[in-house]
């Protein structure tokens, strides 16, 4: 049994969460949620933390839910009432996926290994992903009856399109990181030689951004859903003229014009 179901690291500014359950590729169990909420939750509250980063330990990145957990498994028993799966994404998966999406500075899944199920959707939903080369994503969930869930239905249409949403979904085929890359699933792919590498740079560097303004660009990417086109444009004048009086418009100006590298702070 491992120590800790997750491991909390600090580099400068970047916070990484290992899920570290690598006898079973990380999978979810309830102490394993409770644990990531309190994690993000402290994060978020950090105001010395300017990016999070989400892996795995071991081979996996995350299988989704532990399926030997008693809280989700069928009761076999005759005549007994089924078991209440909505419960667990009511409680454990619908709030994940909406502190991810809500963070108050960029998060960036790094995929170690593979990626099943809600530990795929988790990563999707994170604002960008990076797979190492040997890596894969599979929407196991209609090998075992259920349907996408933690984001799934939502997140793959709008990642690759329908068709393929559709394809990744039924099927519940391995798509190789590479894959994943072609389609517009994920960020990017690296070799795992450079993985480590290619993570913790790109992590320092959405760090060293203006926290601020990138998460409101993720709001107003997610927004544009909903909206026409002369809507978005209204809204991106709102925010303009939010950040236009902000510390860090005046800081990046100031640093272009003086040919100097920016220090953004507003988080
Ligand atoms: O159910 C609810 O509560 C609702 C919520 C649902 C959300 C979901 O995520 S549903 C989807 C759940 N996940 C899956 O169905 C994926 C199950 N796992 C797999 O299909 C395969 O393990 C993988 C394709 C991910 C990897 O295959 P492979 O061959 O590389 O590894 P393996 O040998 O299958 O797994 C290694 C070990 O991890 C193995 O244990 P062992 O035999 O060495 O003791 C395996 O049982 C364990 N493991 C992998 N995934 C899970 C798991 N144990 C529990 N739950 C898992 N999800």
């Amino acid at each position: 049994m491992e120590d800790t179901l997750l491991k909390v690291g600090q580099t400068g500014a970047v916070r990484t969460l290992t899920l570290n359950r690598p006898h079973s590729l990380n999978s979810f169990t309830g102490a394993l949620h409770e644990e990531l909420r309190s994690a993000l939750e402290a994060a978020a509250a950090d105001t010395g933390v300017r990016c999070v980063v989400l892996t795995g330990a071991g081979r996996g990145f995350c299988a989704g839910q532990d399926l030997s957990d008693p809280a989700v498994a069928p009761n076999l028993e005759p005549g007994a009432r089924p078991t209440d799966v909505g419960n667990a994404i009511e409680r454990y998966y619908k709030p994940l996926a909406l502190r991810i999406r809500s963070m108050p500075v960029p998060v960036l899944a790094a995929v170690n290994g593979v990626a099943a199920g809600a530990g795929a959707n988790i990563a999707l939903g994170c604002d960008l992903v990076i797979a190492a080369r040997s890596a894969s994503f599979i929407q196991a969930f209609s090998k075992i009856g259920l349907v996408p869930d933690a984001g799934g239905t939502w997140l793959l249409p709008r990642l690759v399109g329908r068709a393929q949403a559709l394809g990744l979904a039924m099927l519940g085929e391995k798509l190789s990181a590479e894959q994943a890359e072609r389609l517009g699933l994920i960020w990017k792919c690296v070799d795992d030689a450079g993985f480590a590498d290619e993570v913790q740079t790109t992590a320092s560097r959405l760090a060293g951004l203006p926290t601020r303004a990138l998460v409101a660009t993720r709001a107003a990417i997610d927004a544009s859903q909903h909206l026409g086109f002369a809507e978005a444009l209204s809204h991106e004048g709102e925010l303009q003229r939010g950040f236009g009086g902000a510390h860090d418009y005046l800081e990046g100006v100031a640093a272009f014009m003086a040919k100097r590298p920016a220090r953004f702070t507003d988080r």
